[in-house]
Parts: C-alpha cells; sequence; structure tokens
C-alpha cells in the first residue's frame, strides 16, 4: 500500500453554500473534483496528525464511492481514525451527535439534503467542526481559499474498504471503524424525552404517520418510532432508503410529501403526521387536517420546553433566521429570555450554542432544532411534539390555537421560484437594493414601510461579521417581506419571497395564510417587479 501524490488543478467553482458544497452528481463525477474539494478541506481545518473524523452520508447515489474515496485520502493525509456509518450512512443530526459523543476532530457529511438523487440528481459534501455543527463561514472561506490554489492531493493505493459490516479495519496506519448508524442518536433521543408518556400515547388510539420519503431517516424512525416507542409497523411510510429517494423531491412540504398530505387530509386521518428530508435534518409536523408553520412550530416548541425532560429546566435563549417568523421572539419576550436573529443556515447557531446563549432554534425551511446537537433534527422534533402532546393530551390542531390565541398569529407564507436565470434573480435583488431610499415611508394599501435594508449579521460570540443576508422590508405594523437567494440550489438561481403578517385576532385565525396574507402578496410583487422582470406568473413552490 503506498501513498500516491496525484497532480490536479483548480476548479473555480467549489465555493460553498448555505450548507456544503452541492453540485449535480455529474460535476462530482468529473475527475479530480471530489479530491480536489476533499482535500481543501484537509489543507484549511489544521487537524493534528492521528485526528479523529466521523464520515457519513444521506445514502443517496455517489455516497458510496465517495466515501471509498474519502477514506484513502484520509489515510494518505494523516488522519488517524474514521467512524463511518454502517454502509455509509448517517444522517445529517446523527453525524453530528458522534461527532460530540465520541469529542472526534469534526466530520464529513455527505449530502444535498432535500435536493433530488440519483445519476442526474445532485450530490453534496460539507465538513463539520469538532462542536458536530457545519463549518463557521471562516472556514468554509478557507476551504474555498484553498480550493482555488490546490496543485495536488494524497490518496492511498489500495482496494475498497467493506462498509456493510460493525467492525474494525485497517487501511495503511489508519483505523476505520464502522458504527451502527442508528444506536448513538436513538440512545441520545431517549435521554431527552419521555419516552414513556410517549409509548403510553401511541398504546391508546393515537395514530401517527412519518413519511421518511425513501431517503435516510428510515432506519431511524423505525428504530425509535417503531421498536422503541411501539408505533405499530404501519405509521412508516417509505421507510426503506434508496438510492434516487425512489424518484422522489425529499423535501418535507406540503408540494413534494403529497402522499402524506392525502393520508393527513382524508376523513380517517390519523391524529399525527410527519416527515423528513434526505439527510434528516429538516421536519414537516401536520394534525389532523391541519399543517403546522415551521416557524410556529419552534414558537410553539419554545412556549412548551417545560413539558419535556431535557428542558424543564428551562431554557437559555432561541434564536431564529432572519426570515423565519417572529412567533419565537413573542415566546421569549414572555418567558423572559433572550431571543437571536441569525441569517440563513444552520451555521449561525453554533457559536451562540457553544456559548450557552441559546438552547432552542429553528429556521423557516422546516428546520428546528436545540443544543443537543449542532444541526438541526426532524426526528427530534416529531419527538417533541409526540412529547408536548402526550403531556398536554390535546390535538395538534387545539395546541396550535391556543397558542394563537395566547400570543396571536404570525401567519407565514413563502413563494420560491426555481429555476430563473441568474441574471433575472439578480436583477431583482439589484432592482430591490436600487429602491431602498424611495421605499422607506411608502404606503402600499394599509401598510406603510418603516424599514428596508439588505441584513447583516454580527456574530455576539467571536464578532465576524456576514453582510448581504437577505433584503428585509419591515412594514410599521410588523409585517415583513424578505427576498434573498437560496444558497442552496443547483440549477440556476431560485429566489425566495417571504411573507409575514402579525394578527392578534382570534376572529381571524381560521384564515387559510394565502387568504389572510392576499394583499401583502401584491404588495410583495408591485415593490420586487417579479413578473416584469422574470416572466413568472406563479411561483414554483408555496411553503
Ligand atoms: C435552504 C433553507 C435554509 C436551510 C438550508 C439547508 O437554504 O432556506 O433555511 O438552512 O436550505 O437546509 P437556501 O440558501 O436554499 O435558502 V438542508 O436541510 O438543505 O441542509
Ligand atoms: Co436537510
Amino acid at each position: 500500500m503506498s501513498i500516491r501524490t496525484i497532480s490536479t488543478q483548480p476548479f473555480l467553482d467549489q465555493k460553498p453554500g448555505t450548507s456544503g458544497l452541492r453540485k449535480k452528481v455529474s460535476a462530482f463525477q468529473k475527475p479530480h473534483y471530489l479530491e480536489n474539494f476533499v482535500q481543501a478541506i484537509f489543507n484549511s481545518i489544521n487537524a493534528p496528525k492521528g485526528a479523529m473524523l466521523v464520515l457519513g452520508g444521506d445514502g443517496r447515489y455517489y455516497n458510496r464511492p465517495a466515501i471509498q474515496v474519502i477514506l484513502k485520502m484520509a489515510s494518505a493525509n494523516g488522519f488517524g481514525k474514521i467512524l463511518v456509518g454502517q454502509g455509509g450512512i448517517l444522517s445529517t443530526p446523527a453525524a453530528s451527535c458522534v461527532i460530540r459523543k465520541y469529542k472526534t476532530f469534526g466530520g464529513i457529511i455527505l449530502s444535498a439534503s432535500h435536493n433530488p438523487g440519483g445519476p442526474d440528481g445532485d450530490f453534496g459534501i460539507k465538513f463539520n467542526s469538532s462542536n458536530g455543527g457545519p463549518a463557521t463561514e471562516t472556514v468554509t472561506e478557507a476551504i474555498f481559499s484553498a480550493s482555488k490554489i490546490i496543485g495536488q492531493y494524497q490518496l492511498l493505493d489500495t482496494p475498497d474498504v467493506e462498509l456493510d459490516t460493525i467492525g474494525t479495519s485497517k487501511l495503511g496506519d489508519m483505523i476505520v471503524e464502522v458504527i451502527d448508524p442508528v444506536s448513538d442518536y436513538a440512545e441520545l433521543m431517549e435521554s431527552l424525552f419521555d419516552f414513556a408518556a410517549i409509548r403510553n400515547l401511541l398504546a391508546g388510539d393515537f395514530r401517527i404517520k412519518f413519511d421518511a420519503m425513501h431517503a435516510v431517516t428510515g432506519p431511524y424512525a423505525a428504530e425509535i418510532l417503531q421498536y422503541r416507542l411501539g408505533a405499530p409497523a404501519e405509521s412508516l411510510m417509505n421507510a426503506v432508503p434508496l438510492e434516487d429517494f425512489g424518484g422522489g423531491h425529499p423535501d418535507p412540504n406540503l408540494t413534494y410529501a403529497p402522499e402524506l398530505v392525502k393520508t393527513m387530509y382524508a376523513d380517517n386521518a390519523p391524529d399525527f403526521g410527519a416527515a423528513s428530508d434526505g439527510d434528516g435534518d429538516r421536519n414537516m409536523i401536520l394534525g389532523k387536517q391541519f399543517f403546522v408553520t415551521p416557524s410556529d412550530s419552534l414558537a410553539i416548541l419554545a412556549a412548551n420546553a417545560s413539558l419535556v425532560p431535557a428542558y424543564k429546566g428551562g431554557l437559555a435563549g432561541v434564536a431564529r433566521s432572519m426570515p423565519t417568523s417572529a412567533a419565537v421572539d413573542r415566546v421569549a419576550r414572555a418567558m423572559n429570555i433572550p431571543c437571536f436573529e441569525t441569517p440563513t443556515g444552520w451555521k449561525f447557531f453554533g457559536n451562540l450554542m457553544d456559548a450557552g446563549k441559546v438552547t432552542l432554534c429553528g429556521e423557516e425551511s422546516f428546520g428546528t432544532g436545540s443544543n443537543h446537537v449542532r444541526e438541526k433534527d426532524g426526528l427530534w422534533a416529531v419527538l417533541f411534539w409526540l412529547n408536548i402532546i402526550a403531556a398536554r393530551d390535546q390535538s395538534v390542531e387545539a395546541i396550535v390555537r391556543e397558542h394563537w390565541a395566547h400570543f396571536g398569529r404570525n401567519v407565514y407564507s413563502r413563494y420560491d421560484y426555481e429555476g430563473l436565470p441568474v441574471e433575472d434573480a439578480q436583477g431583482v435583488m439589484r432592482h430591490l437594493q436600487a429602491s431602498f431610499q424611495s421605499l422607506a415611508g411608502a404606503n402600499f394599501g394599509k401598510y406603510t414601510v418603516k424599514l428596508c435594508d439588505d441584513f447583516s449579521y454580527t456574530d455576539p460570540v467571536d464578532g465576524s461579521v456576514s453582510n448581504g443576508q437577505g433584503i428585509r422590508i419591515i412594514f410599521t405594523d410588523d409585517s415583513r417581506i424578505i427576498v434573498r437567494l437560496s444558497g442552496t440550489g443547483t440549477e440556476g438561481a431560485t429566489l425566495r419571497i417571504y411573507l409575514e403578517a402579525y394578527d392578534p385576532e382570534v376572529a381571524n385565525h381560521h384564515l387559510d395564510a394565502q387568504q389572510a396574507l392576499a394583499e401583502l402578496i401584491q404588495v410583495a410583487l408591485k415593490i420586487t417587479e417579479l413578473k416584469q422582470r422574470t416572466g413568472r406568473e406563479e411561483p414554483t413552490v408555496i411553503t
């Protein structure tokens, strides 16, 4: 077995986005493409010789060959040990859990999350640090810089490693330990929630449906919901992970999880429905004929945290990404705890959690989590909801409506315009930036602009500054229109418009969000000049 040094030339498009480097599978299959990025990671993270890493992915197409390449490169680069999930599988929150539990130097997670998989789909890779969280912007910038000057990489010349059997083997001087991808995570969940109460709930006539969308959470849901909590087998759907997610789009929302949505809106619907995404960090929560907006979900988890064993001592604080609704801010105010507003992407929550400033955090994009790991966590949110329901003995809908009656409702919706020509999408952003002055104080029907800016964040822990994080148009009644470009897409540009209006009136709380936001939506289309500039009459996805 010898270490080979292979000459290469930089690719100039390896800039990590909101959550790592995501490209078409065909891009990663270009000779040296994956290797360059992996070497760029190793060149930037200053790992001591003999360091330990965690490695795994969501099981999508190209996961296995990529893992083999990374193992051989890690050995050649002097790492001492790699913990790899059996079959190359680790959900994103489970990878975070394993990094923390075994105090490794960090980990490499292979996933393009909710993006479609398969030979024509997407692939992705990211580095997580020793706290279990996505590398900070300082680190991802360093990786990008390293990728632009790379001239060679190291790889151990050796046959592939067997990944399907749990156990330990040697790859050069490096130890490869194939671990059960589920057990450490399941144990952590059991330590956080009242499993006895949830088991009791599921033993009665309370019925649940969990849609794993043929993605990574299947085995996790089977172990936790079915075996440890006693949910009947028919509670799980699409629970076998497939390399192409069965041709679906593993994004848990009302558009891409139609099977679950149909079940939950049928006459004899189960009491609780949930879905997770490709890599297991997102969640959608549904009640009987009822959808819980992710921003509300975060607020409700925060307001009910004392019902969960792990959080009954109180929350240090909460955090949400800027486009996420301010529903959780109201809860924080009532609980007299701090609430932080960060840019989009989980990497900004890590410092706050490490510093003990926040316990729960979330995003409008179906992501919620806590300081138990440093990633958002789909099944954790499902268990949190089940724990609350067991403790309160109320339906999902009743819990949400009571919450609104108490705190008021932050009516919320997001419009996504996917696959736009980059020039058109940037045109909208430039037009908005040029309108800041004329918009200030302007009236649109009942809405008057209080403030508009481009969101900038100063990390309260390390002082780093992130500019250009999305355009905010805030009205005098605290309604908001947010516009930003996605940093996870792989085709053209995706423009997201986020709409939020606050309504304290219980008499209005029955309204559908689209109805309640109708006027604000028209204002957004007018201000952005979206139709003129993109030719799009309708968004691709509404959540
Ligand atoms: C999207 C979401 C963001 C989330 C990110 C990663 O990013 O909006 O809230 O953190 O995906 O989630 P963007 O830049 O496309 O808006 V995941 O489940 O893809 O790791
Ligand atoms: Co994800």
